[in-house]
């Protein structure tokens, strides 16, 4: 099923010349309403008349965090407050958080982008879907629940915490659908086995999966574990939230909603735009927004743009995984180590759990990386609480890591349950290093 049969099949021709249309528009929109882009604009002595198809797109200038940072907090909003309805916060772990305002129309796209992904999924009226990202500032609880009511199946708004609640709700209720982190999946997953909740008295089908990364492996996990089909599903908070992008019966990268959001992929040293195909930065021009939009904003997402045809029958172009930030990729030992590049190797041993920290320290000039995994409770329960096995995975683990990521790594089995859980986004990387 499709949602948007008009917008989601249009033929590339079709879609293009839409996009130029809003493109024009918007420019113009934040020409007449921003000082900080009619600023940037005339700078680069470019008017909105400059602006005629979506290829012109390329003579836009970036808009970065640091621009929201110092325009806090309202600085970059075109409609009037009036036309103001709702504002969300993202919140970062430096300086201001980033704001953004919406206004009434933006609130019905971002619903109706959100209908599209769960139609794609396979979500119908018939569902109950539980919502499990949190509510408040952090847009997936309040955007998931708007989607949810757009596309007329019954949103369960259990938010994070009290996870035991939740997973008798999810027994009782009946509950078919649920939107939460892939961490949190796997805590529910964790929560409800301790229970002795066996996944096939459960109705659950369909998982909507997003807001941190998270790879092949754990999919599958997830899936054995809660017996659902779990969905890739992106967003960030500057653009509207989630559904930016989703996944469809596919399960090949996810459909961009491009009649809102223009996609491109930077080189993000030269800035240059690479074609389909390449990896690289990630960013996107809002073409309907009207509280915050924003032009060409360098969303530091890592990953690749393709366009093929679909069998799910949509035109739209595709996003792969995010693959890292290019900000949180970490550079050890001069290095570039990407944390999903860990967890692929963790996940490939059958003891370890998908439970893991990387700690980075800096020991007199030396960078260090400490990988600590917990092992799977079978595992534990099997003799994994002694000193050798334990030993051996440790070394086992580390000459695969080396092997991965060209450095050597610490290894530290734990025990289940040792790591800390996280109801939200989980915190896979600490990096305790003091650049000087
Ligand atoms: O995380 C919006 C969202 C909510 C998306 C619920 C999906 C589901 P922010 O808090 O602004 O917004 O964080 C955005 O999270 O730039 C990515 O780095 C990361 N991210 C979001 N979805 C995915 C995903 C929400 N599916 C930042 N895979 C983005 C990998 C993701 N990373």
């Amino acid at each position: 099923m499709i949602w948007n049969q008009n917008k989601e099949t249009m033929s590339r021709e079709q879609m293009r010349a839409l996009q130029g249309k809003r493109l024009h528009k918007v420019v113009s929109y934040v020409y007449h309403n921003v000082p900080f882009y009619r600023n940037r604009l005339q700078q680069m002595d470019i008017t909105p008349d400059d602006i005629r198809s979506i290829d012109d797109i390329v003579k836009l200038p970036y808009t970065t965090k640091q621009d929201l940072r110092d325009n806090y907090p309202f600085g970059l909003q075109a409609a009037p407050q009036s036309e103001i309805i709702r504002i969300h916060a993202s919140s970062g772990t430096t300086g201001n958080p980033t704001i953004v305002g919406y206004t009434r129309k933006d609130i019905e796209i971002w619903s109706e982008c959100m209908a599209r992904c769960l139609t794609a999924y396979g979500v119908t009226r018939d569902d109950i879907m539980s919502i499990a990202y949190g509510y408040g500032l952090f847009t997936g609880g309040l955007g998931a629940h708007y989607g949810v009511e757009t596309l007329g199946a019954a949103a369960v708004p259990a938010s994070t915490g009290n996870t035991e609640k939740h997973v008798r709700l999810i027994n009782d209720l009946g509950i078919t659908a649920i939107a939460c982190t892939p961490s949190y999946a796997l805590h529910l997953a964790e929560t409800m086995e301790k229970m002795g909740i066996d996944k096939k008295s459960l109705k659950l089908r369909v998982g909507a999966f997003g807001a941190e990364p998270w790879t092949e492996n754990m999919r599958t996990e997830i899936q054995q574990r809660l017996g659902l089909k779990g969905y890739n599903i992106y967003g960030l908070s500057e653009i509207m939230g989630p559904c930016v992008s989703y996944e469809c019966s596919e399960q090949d990268g996810s459909h961009i909603n491009e009649d809102h959001f223009f996609p491109e992929v930077i080189d993000p040293d030269t800035l240059e735009p690479l074609p389909y195909g390449s990896t690289g930065e990630l960013v996107f021009t809002t073409l309907t927004k009207e509280g915050m939009p924003l032009l060409r904003y360098r969303t530091r997402d890592l990953c690749t743009l393709y366009q093929d045809q679909c069998a799910c029958g949509r035109t739209s172009v595709k996003m792969g995984r995010i693959l890292g930030r290019s900000d949180d990729m970490l550079i050890i030992r001069g290095i570039n180590v990407f944390p999903s590049q860990v967890e692929s190797v963790i996940l490939s041993m059958k003891e370890c759990a998908p439970r893991y920290l990387l700690i980075v320290e800096r020991e007199g000039n030396l960078d260090t990386l400490t990988v600590q995994v917990e092992v799977r409770q079978e595992y534990f329960a099997q003799g994994f609480d002694t000193f050798e096995p334990i030993f051996k995975l440790e070394k086992e683990l580390g000459a695969k890591l080396r092997s991965v990521l060209s450095i050597s790594a610490k290894v530290q089995v734990k025990a289940p349950g040792t790591l800390e859980r996280s109801q939200g986004k989980s915190k896979f990387v600490i990096d305790k290093r003091v650049l000087k």
